[in-house]
């Protein structure tokens, strides 16, 4: 298999992480290409009851790795999938995964970069572009950011309003040319093109435009809201854009 350890560059909180996950052993590694094919085939047997982030280190196909904060993440199909836009806005809305298809659709093709190292290169994003669905909601005068939370129950994200409207931040459906598959974030994910990829939110189902940012998960755990590649997290990636 193609994965090499996340380096140890990163922040603290990242390192005792990446030793908790080296810590529970070899074997279980040893063991990737099995459940790497368990993930692919939609068993999701191990990789859904590991509680440790152990699957962290495992390789999600074509050099990405599997992340999940919480031991397992409810499937969504496409006829039960639902996105809320809602907050300091004037039209709140829902979508189906069926009206952001019928949206236009914005495909960017860039480097993914983990905060903890790995970088996957030319990477297709393809989805509706934020700012799109800020402008159709109407965000009031006096909203700052936009706080998006995940159907796994536990994850969350944040991004300023500034960083929300740029146009390479993409509620995405697609990525690599193929609708977006349970373990990468599917049916719908955030993509933040410019950004460390745990600002990319797997499992989307909340937008909510607020008046101050409120930090995402791995944000209260000491990782930078303002995550820019290269440029946060004490880290000098080469940009992603
Ligand atoms: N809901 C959710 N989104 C998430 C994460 C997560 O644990 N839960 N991990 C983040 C991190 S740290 C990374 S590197 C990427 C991993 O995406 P992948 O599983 O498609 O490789 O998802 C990001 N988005
Ligand atoms: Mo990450």
């Amino acid at each position: 298999m193609n994965s090499r350890p996340p380096d140890a560059q990163g922040p603290p909180v990242g390192r005792r992480l990446l030793l908790a996950v080296l810590g529970a052993g070899a074997a279980a590694v040893a063991a990737a290409p099995a459940l790497q094919r368990a993930m692919e085939t939609g068993l999701g047997a191990v990789a859904d009851k590991d509680p440790t982030g152990l699957t962290g280190l495992l390789p999600n196909g074509g050099g990405f790795r599997y992340y999940s904060v919480v031991s397992s993440v409810p499937r969504r199909s496409a006829a039960d999938y639902r996105l809320t836009v809602d907050g300091l806005v004037d039209r709140p809305a829902t979508y189906t995964l069926d009206s952001l298809r019928a949206l236009p659709q914005t495909r960017l093709v860039r480097d993914v970069q983990c905060v903890t190292g790995w970088r996957v290169p030319e990477t297709p994003f393809e989805g509706v572009r934020l700012s799109a669905l800020l402008d159709a909601a109407g965000v009031r005068p006096g909203a700052k950011a936009v706080r998006f939370t995940c159907f796994d129950g536990a994850y969350s994200e944040s991004l300023t309003l500034r960083q929300a409207r740029r146009d390479d931040v993409l509620v995405a459906l697609r990525m690599r040319d193929r609708p977006l598959g349970h373990s990468h974030g599917g049916p719908v994910r955030l993509y933040v093109a410019p950004m460390y990829f745990y600002k990319s939110a797997k499992w989307l189902s909340g937008i909510t435009v607020t008046d101050s940012v409120r930090p995402g998960y791995w944000e209260e755990l000491g990782y930078d809201v303002d995550a820019w590649v290269g440029r946060s997290n004490g880290r000098d990636d080469a940009p992603t854009v």
